[in-house]
């Protein structure tokens, strides 16, 4: 059957007001990038006339300024899930413009599979290769296409002509069944294939095809500055510790690592690091860092959803594709963040905190425990059930205004029974095998900015000997948020 070309504006034409829509990719990377501009366009000429216009968005993680950005500046979104990083989205969702729930990332497809957030009235899906029966070769990244395409009423694909050679071969389509029939998923290793290269769609369904020649748009990571690197170092130093030890195999486990200076500041340092033997990663995204890695012989392979390469690390991909097609799989969210695999292969977990409590709670999510940043992501996937859950951020931010450890967060996205490790620029805190006051004690020494210290112990204090599992002095407990809604600086906390 043939399939016809149509423009951006006509694939728009598709979507209605109200309708759910659901993305390919997972954050820029295979994300559509040129009907949502026409969609934004359309969005703004019904609201001049009055009409009420927008969709509920549905993606597998972040995406990009085409979309996030466009359709928040258009007031296009009703609703918005599972996670954003785009400043006009951040702020229409904190403005209560758009209503935003924040999930982990591997729940978003099985959820949409279970009805409940109804149907998908529409699919865009970003193709690099195509063929007439509906087979269809995603781009660098998958998030939750083989969902959204199955269950889309409508599918709209933006057929991508930008890259210079074929992603096929890289991909792992696969879905698994639903309760009560889900079986295993049978990844023992890393490398372990289980899908298809091809993600089939019907071509019944499909409405039109999109042309579309943008890049990523994805910028280059800065070089790591002397406080992420410190946290990088002593992250890296703890690994080695517990790979002497024994407290790691001497094989070394798989690694997750978040997006961000810090998270390639430690792939770096595990790399330039000759007691750490070549590892694999399990991971959701992976950065420029990780192709270094590979060429290095240090990084032998890695499981991803996406490829989060900046445009020019991407390029340097395309030229060299063959030497990376053994070493590199992607697939859907919900298997590369499955949480039975990871505790299956005793993953690596890094991940970045906005505050960390002196008993090991984490948020992630909340500035001040109210304002959205970006969510969860797949923070929570991959901490829960890792082998070592590692948090990191630096001991203070905003010139010290802000203490990032306090004495209870302001939102928990991270309960303390998940959390192992947390490490600041200070030190390495080890929670492990610690009831409450002991966590307190190694979280304040190793972690907390010697500008905080003493209000710290201080916190403590009020509490100890009063018969109290977990030391907390309820009266007390926010008086560090409080004291920089009042003053605008955490350091002026006075205890009542
Ligand atoms: O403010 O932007 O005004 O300068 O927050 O802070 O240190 O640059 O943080 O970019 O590394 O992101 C947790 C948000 C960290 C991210 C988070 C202010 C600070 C600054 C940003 P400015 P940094 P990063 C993999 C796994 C959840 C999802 C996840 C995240 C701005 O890592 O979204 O882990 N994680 N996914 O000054 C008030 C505090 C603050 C604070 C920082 N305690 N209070 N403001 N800031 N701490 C990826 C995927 O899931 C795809």
């Amino acid at each position: 059957m043939s399939i016809p070309f149509i423009s951006a504006e006509e694939a728009a034409g598709y979507i209605k007001n109200g309708d759910n829509v659901g993305f390919s990719g997972f954050t820029a990377s295979g994300t559509p990038k040129v009907v949502t501009v026409a969609l934004a366009e359309r969005a703004r000429a019904l609201h001049e006339k009055g009409e009420e216009f927008k969709i509920n968005l549905y993606t597998g993680a972040s995406t990009n300024d085409h979309v996030d950005g466009e359709l928040s500046r258009a007031e296009a979104i009703g609703t918005r899930a599972p996670y954003q990083s785009h400043k006009d989205c951040r702020a229409a969702i904190n403005n209560g413009v758009i209503d935003y729930f924040d999930s982990h990332l591997s729940h978003m497809s099985q959820d949409l599979r279970y009805g409940f957030y109804g149907p998908i009235d529409v699919a865009i899906i970003e193709a690099t290769e195509m063929s007439p029966n509906g087979d269809v070769i995603l781009g660098a990244g998958l998030g939750m296409s083989p969902t959204v395409a199955m269950m889309a009423k409508k599918v709209i694909i933006e057929y991508s002509s930008y890259y210079h050679n074929s992603f096929r071969g890289f991909h792992d389509n696969y879905m698994p069944l639903d309760p009560p029939h889900r079986r295993e998923i049978p990844i023992y290793r890393p490398s372990d294939r289980i899908g298809d290269t091809v993600l089939h769609i019907d071509p019944r369904k499909i409405v039109g095809v999109v042309p579309s020649n943008a890049s990523e748009s994805i910028k280059a990571f800065t070089q790591p500055d002397e406080l992420t690197q410190q946290i990088g170092d002593n992250i890296c130093n703890f690994l080695v510790d517990q790979l002497r030890k024994g407290l790691i195999p001497k094989e070394f486990l798989p690694i997750q690592s978040g997006v961000g200076n810090v998270a390639n500041a430690v792939l770096y340092g595990l790399g330039a690091n000759p007691e750490i033997p070549q590892f694999e990663m399990y991971t959701e995204v992976i950065q420029d860092a990780v192709m270094d890695l590979m060429e290095q012989g240090k990084c032998k392979f890695a499981s991803t959803c996406a490829l989060t390469f900046s445009d020019d690390a991407m390029l340097h991909f395309m030229d060299n594709i063959d030497f990376f097609r053994d070493k590199i799989v992607m697939r859907p969210g919900e298997i590369s963040n499955s949480p039975e695999i990871v505790r299956r292969l005793g993953i690596i977990a890094m991940n970045t905190a906005l505050e960390a409590d002196i008993f090991g709670n984490v948020n992630s999510t909340h500035v001040l425990g109210t304002k959205m940043m970006n969510g969860i992501g797949g923070s929570g996937d991959f901490c829960r059930n890792g082998y070592l859950s590692i948090f990191s951020c630096p001991s203070i931010q905003k010139g010290g205004k802000i203490s990032t450890i306090v004495p209870m967060v302001s939102h928990v996205d991270h309960s303390e029974h998940s959390v192992k490790i947390l490490a600041t620029e200070q030190g390495v805190a080890d929670l492990r095998g610690k009831g409450p006051e002991e966590r307190a004690k190694c979280i304040i020494e190793n972690c907390v900015h010697p500008m905080y210290k003493e209000l710290m112990w201080d916190y403590l204090k009020l509490s100890m000997g009063k018969g109290r599992h977990t030391l907390h002095d309820l009266q007390n407990a926010f008086a560090f948020h409080q004291a920089f809604i009042d003053n605008g600086d955490m350091s002026t906390a006075v205890f009542k």
